[in-house]
């Protein structure tokens, strides 16, 4: 097992990264940024190392500097996170050559899961269909071109390098196509340094439902039910959920099963989540690999009773999984808030500041994942999020019940939070129905 662990985060993360070494007896080094110093996982860790200046690109991205870092503390592991290093298969691969165990998947994996179009080809062949569309990348107008007249308006141009929804156009008709195809290759030029776009179905009103898996280095792979994260603003999740209010349990059977397949065609190790796109008629569509631990993971933890840091170090370190598929049953429904330094009544721009008062959720039900304490300040370096409430109970109404009780005792003031936007979602017939879609929040709670 590992000795000593660098967490190479911040945050909510990084404390329940250090939260599952403790548990596991693995001692930690936590690294931070100037902006950073008054983080609350530092007070608990065994050593603290600063490793730059505010901005993620001279400290949370900094190789040379964890690096530095982990060599400095004698870490035998690094733990990613999420965002940051998670996905960069460069990372993995220094760490390799530095004798350090980068806690994810091997570098060859990470770089096929970041190719949109490669992991696209690799689930077909692992019979796990994708949306329909272009068989690969797309290179000229006319090719786009010929493609959309073969699958049909509306198509949808995607970024091979992308994620976040950026290097994404939909197009209705062909002069739209045409100018689509130039804009989403440029942006993808922009934000990734590779243009390459492939064209898709585009599917309308989706709901986006995940499967997370877990994968040990000796084969073994299981999945651990679904997340509904249908509940977007600018591709940013708001609230997640396990399991999925409309997922009858033969599809989630078959999405499981299609998840496993694809695991082990790609030869994954650590957790992961394989992403699908679910249509108004039940279908559902591969559209992505995430190879990190994700922001939502703690719904899953709830609903099997699992704790998924705990697995990741574990397999990381050569265990093999301790529970198969049939081990895993998914009780009750939990839900996950993430709660921002925003304010959602001016368009969610960051409120970062001093929080001069503050009194976390708790009573029966109530996870709260946060760093955050009376007296600290949120920093306006970083993203916005600050905690995250997770709601576990027998049913999805009481979980209900539970959150909007939890939202009303969160208290933090002195910035501004989205938990009262939470509030009035709550309180939505078609949410309390389960019957949102991915343009929800922009329907109803989005001023214009
Ligand atoms: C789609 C789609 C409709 N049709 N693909 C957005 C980010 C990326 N992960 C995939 N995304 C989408 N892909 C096809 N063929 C709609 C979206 C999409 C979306 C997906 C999940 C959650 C929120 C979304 C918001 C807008 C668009």
């Amino acid at each position: 097992m590992f000795h000593r662990i660098l967490i190479a985060n911040r945050g909510e993360i990084a404390l329940r990264i250090l939260r599952a070494c403790k548990d596991l007896g693995i001692e930690t080094v936590a690294v931070y940024s100037e902006a950073d110093k008054d983080s609350l996982h530092l007070r608990y860790a065994d050593e603290t190392i600063c490793i730059g200046r505010a901005p993620s690109v001279e400290s949370y991205l900094n190789i040379p500097s964890i690096i530095a870092a982990a060599e400095i503390a004698d870490a035998d592991a690094i733990h990613p996170g999420y965002g940051f290093l998670s996905e960069n298969e460069h990372f993995a691969e220094v760490c390799q050559s530095c004798n350090i165990k980068f806690i994810g998947p091997p570098a060859p994996v990470i770089k096929q899961c970041g190719d949109k179009v490669a992991a696209k080809q690799l689930a077909a062949a692992a019979g796990v269909a994708g949306v329909p569309g272009s068989d690969g990348p797309v290179h000229t107008e006319q090719e786009a071109l010929e493609v959309a007249r073969q699958i049909g308006f509306p198509v949808l141009i995607k970024a091979a390098a992308g994620g976040g929804g950026r290097g994404m156009r939909v197009a209705h008709n062909e002069p739209s196509l045409a100018t689509g195809f130039h804009a989403a290759r440029s942006e993808a030029e922009a934000a990734f340094k590779d243009a390459t776009v492939y064209l898709e179905k585009y599917v309308e009103k989706p709901r986006h439902v995940e499967i997370q898996i877990l994968a040990d280095q000796h084969g073994n792979v299981v999945h651990l039910g679904e997340r509904d994260c249908s509940l977007q603003r600018r591709h940013q999740k708001l609230l997640e959920e396990s399991p999925c209010p409309v997922l009858d349990p033969e599809t989630r059977t078959a999405m499981g099963e299609a998840a496993v397949r694809l695991a082990k065609a790609a030869n994954y190790q650590s957790a992961g989540t394989v992403e699908f796109l679910l249509d108004q008629n039940k279908n559902f569509y591969f559209i992505e690999i995430n190879s990190r631990i994700q922001v939502e993971h703690p719904v899953t933890e709830m609903v099997t009773d699992t704790d998924l840091i705990r697995e990741m170090i574990l397999v990381a370190a050569g265990h093999r999984l301790s529970f198969g598929q049939d081990d895993i049953e998914l009780r009750g429904h939990a839900m996950e808030f993430r709660i921002n330094a925003e304010d959602p009544d001016h368009n969610f721009q960051p409120s970062p500041g001093r929080i001069a008062t503050f009194v976390p959720p708790a009573g029966p039900g109530v996870r709260w994942d946060s760093h955050i304490y009376q007296g600290y300040t949120v920093p306006s370096n970083y993203d916005s999020m600050i905690g995250k409430l997770v709601v576990h109970r027998r049913t999805r109404k009481q979980a209900i019940e539970v959150a909007a009780r939890a939202l009303q005792e969160l208290t933090t003031d002195g910035i501004k939070t989205t938990a009262g936007l939470f509030l009035r979602i709550l309180q939505h017939s078609d949410f309390a129905a389960g019957q949102v879609d991915t343009g929800f929040i922009d329907r109803y709670f989005t001023p214009r």
